[in-house]
């Protein structure tokens, strides 16, 4: 009996490592048809400088957007197959729940009662943001404890912006009278026309009206009130496993990249000539990094070099050298005193 189960166990042992061994995901719905169309649908904002915007030379350009690229790079070897389709606050949870877009990449948070009630899930955060409020600097307030009660409020709806003011107003005794629009658009021309004192909005989008907006920047000022936090970043269907850790990691890769110090400028190199194992497998010249996801060994290389590490995105589109001269702040990674973070891409 003994000299049976040993056997048994012997076997048992030898098919071990077949049976353990990770099966590579098979495409899922999501990763078919994106393969099959060949281009990646990216749900943004549109006319957010800084995030997602058309440029003079008719290419977009934004955070938002390169992430949609990084993954299109990921997927499809190549950032350029995508294809930016812009909504509106109302239209965007709608547009993914649809299957219109393959992922939402549109300034937007990530929230309990979002992800637990629309279908939808949230991967990573691209932008640590939190609401604020943008006013004259003729209002002579640097924060709201300097305003009159009472005071107009824009701000747009379909948004976590509404809940938030009235929250806040609420313990904090704020009067205010509430000015809400349908679209930003129309918010942003009442606010400039002097229809209400201040403008709510995460403060990113603050930044980036009032210095790519503004008839006059300088006679805009953000205050220092910040009532929420905002952490924005890409959001896919539920019930697809695979295509939910795709994206995530697209992310992470970008943010564990900037930590080892891989860029798009070093990453062909270091390709070829790092002797760090963690940086060989990274970059596919060791093998294993593409398996789990159902993609080649070298996603990650082709989402830094073609775009870039989370250092250098952020740099590129919101950073201190761009209209909206943004600090990294909260966006700096932890190394840094920031939060940017990835679990390790081993
Ligand atoms: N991050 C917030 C706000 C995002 C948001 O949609 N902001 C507005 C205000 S600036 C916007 O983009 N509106 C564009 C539009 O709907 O026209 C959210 O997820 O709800």
């Amino acid at each position: 009996m003994s000299r049976i189960i040993f056997q048994a166990l012997f076997i048992f042992a030898c098919l071990l490592p077949a049976i353990a061994r990770p099966v590579p995901a098979a495409a899922g719905p999501t990763l078919e048809t994106v393969k099959e169309r060949d281009v990646l649908r990216c749900g943004v904002r549109g006319g957010l400088v800084g995030f997602s915007d058309i440029g003079v030379n008719g290419e977009w350009s934004g955070l938002d957007v390169d992430f949609c690229r990084a993954v299109a790079a990921a997927v499809l070897g190549d950032r350029k197959k995508v294809e930016f389709i812009p909504l509106n606050a109302a239209a965007r949870f709608p547009a993914l729940q649809a299957g219109e877009i393959d992922v939402l990449s549109r300034n937007t948070t990530w929230t309990f009662t979002r992800e637990t009630t629309m279908g939808i899930e949230f991967l990573a955060t691209t932008y640590y943001d939190g609401q604020g409020f943008l006013g004259r600097v003729s209002l002579g307030a640097k924060s709201l404890g300097d305003l009159k009660p009472g005071v107009r409020i824009c701000f747009t709806t379909s948004t976590t912006t509404e809940k938030n003011l009235a929250n806040y107003a609420l313990n904090n005794d704020l009067q205010f009278t509430a000015v809400p629009f349908n679209s930003t658009n129309e918010a942003r021309v009442a606010f400039f026309a002097g229809r209400c004192d201040l403008f709510t909005a995460d403060q990113s989008q603050l930044a980036s009206m009032r210095n790519t907006e503004a008839p006059n920047p300088d006679d805009y000022v953000i205050l220092s009130d910040i009532i929420s936090k905002e952490p924005l970043g890409p959001a896919v269907r539920d019930g697809d496993q695979q295509w939910r850790e795709i994206v995530q990691w697209v992310v992470f890769a970008t943010i564990e990249a900037e930590e080892m110090g891989i860029d798009s400028a070093n990453a062909e190199a270091l390709r070829k000539d790092a002797s760090d194992p963690a940086v060989q497998t990274m970059l596919g010249s060791l093998p294993g990094i593409g398996k789990g996801l159902g993609l080649d060994d070298e996603w990650v290389f082709r989402v830094i070099r073609q775009v870039g590490n989370y250092g250098q995105i952020f740099e590129r589109n919101v950073g201190v050298d761009t209209a909206l001269a943004l600090e990294r702040g909260l966006n700096a990674l932890w190394t840094n005193g920031g939060l940017m973070y990835a679990p390790p891409l081993r």
